[in-house]
């Protein structure tokens, strides 16, 4: 059974094994599959037009499909590597140990954002990043100075407190917990920290970084512990929405599963608290 575990609490072992795993996939080319699919998405996903992975009800659904594929690819390289998941809101510096050289490296540079420690260095030679919107092969980043603050503990408690899964329009100016989590309306918390760690994470090809994983896991805990605290919302809509994925309707690109199918978690993985 998959744990998902506070990437604070892994062991070295547990560290290394994640890092080997993904740098396997990377050297595969499967990776980089991960990084193009969620770019098509990016591009396509429109607020008057069709929207499936961002800016509508199954960003959270879809992602969760999303990084369920991910991690299976991982296991299929080491069977014993679950996805871990980032809570930013309590490891909020960059000189938290996720940014250490034995995990993802740190910040970049400033003359050009890259970044020059850890696994993914471009110095270290394992990690090309073939999927891009610019010229730049390197993994760059820029923690914390586009935006100061990681969202706090309050800020994820008041959406967390938003009883409504998601409202029309369905889109980016929506009100509801699905658009504040996202980030589009209110304190904003997923586009935030994608934003504050910068360089690929803050573009449509994000998933080049390997935190993009670590933060979609907590953003998909945090729709876990919204569901146990308001048992009585569903996700909506509940059916003929145009251009929205109803409760019931499949989902591309895999077209087999529905958020219906993706609500509860714990016949896919459980988290360690
Ligand atoms: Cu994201």
């Amino acid at each position: 059974m998959t744990v998902r575990k506070n990437q604070a609490s892994l062991t070295a072992d547990e560290k290394r094994r994640f890092v080997a795993a993904v740098l396997e996939l990377k050297g595969s080319g499967r990776y980089d599959d991960f990084v193009t699919t969620h770019n098509a998405f990016i591009l396509g996903d429109t607020d008057d037009g069709e929207r499936t992975g961002h800016r509508s009800p199954s960003f959270l659904p879809w992602h969760r499909r999303f990084l369920l594929e991910f991690e299976r690819a991982l296991q299929s390289v080491d069977a014993s590597v679950a996805l871990p998941y980032w809570d930013w809101s309590t490891d909020r510096s960059p000189r938290s140990s996720l940014w250490a050289p034995d995990f993802l490296g740190g910040t970049g540079r400033s003359r050009d954002g890259q970044v020059m420690d850890g696994p993914f260095a471009a110095s270290a030679g394992k990690w090309p990043v073939n999927v891009r919107v610019d010229g730049r092969t390197y993994l760059r980043r820029s923690l914390g100075t586009n935006v100061r603050e990681l969202p706090t503990r309050a800020e994820v408690d008041s959406v967390l407190a938003m009883a409504t899964y998601d409202m029309a329009p369905w889109n980016s100016a929506s009100d509801g917990f699905r658009n504040h989590l996202e980030g589009w309306r209110g304190v904003n918390l997923h586009n935030r920290v994608h934003v504050w760690v910068g360089g690929q994470m803050a573009t449509g090809v994000s998933p080049n970084d390997p935190v993009f994983w670590l933060h979609h896991a907590y953003i998909d805990r945090l729709w876990a512990e919204w569901q146990r605290r308001h048992p009585g919302s569903a996700y909506v809509p509940g059916g003929g929405t145009p251009n929205v994925v109803d409760l019931n309707e499949t989902m591309k690109p895999w077209n087999d599963t529905t958020p219906a199918a993706l609500l509860d978690h714990t016949p896919y993985y459980t988290f360690d608290a």
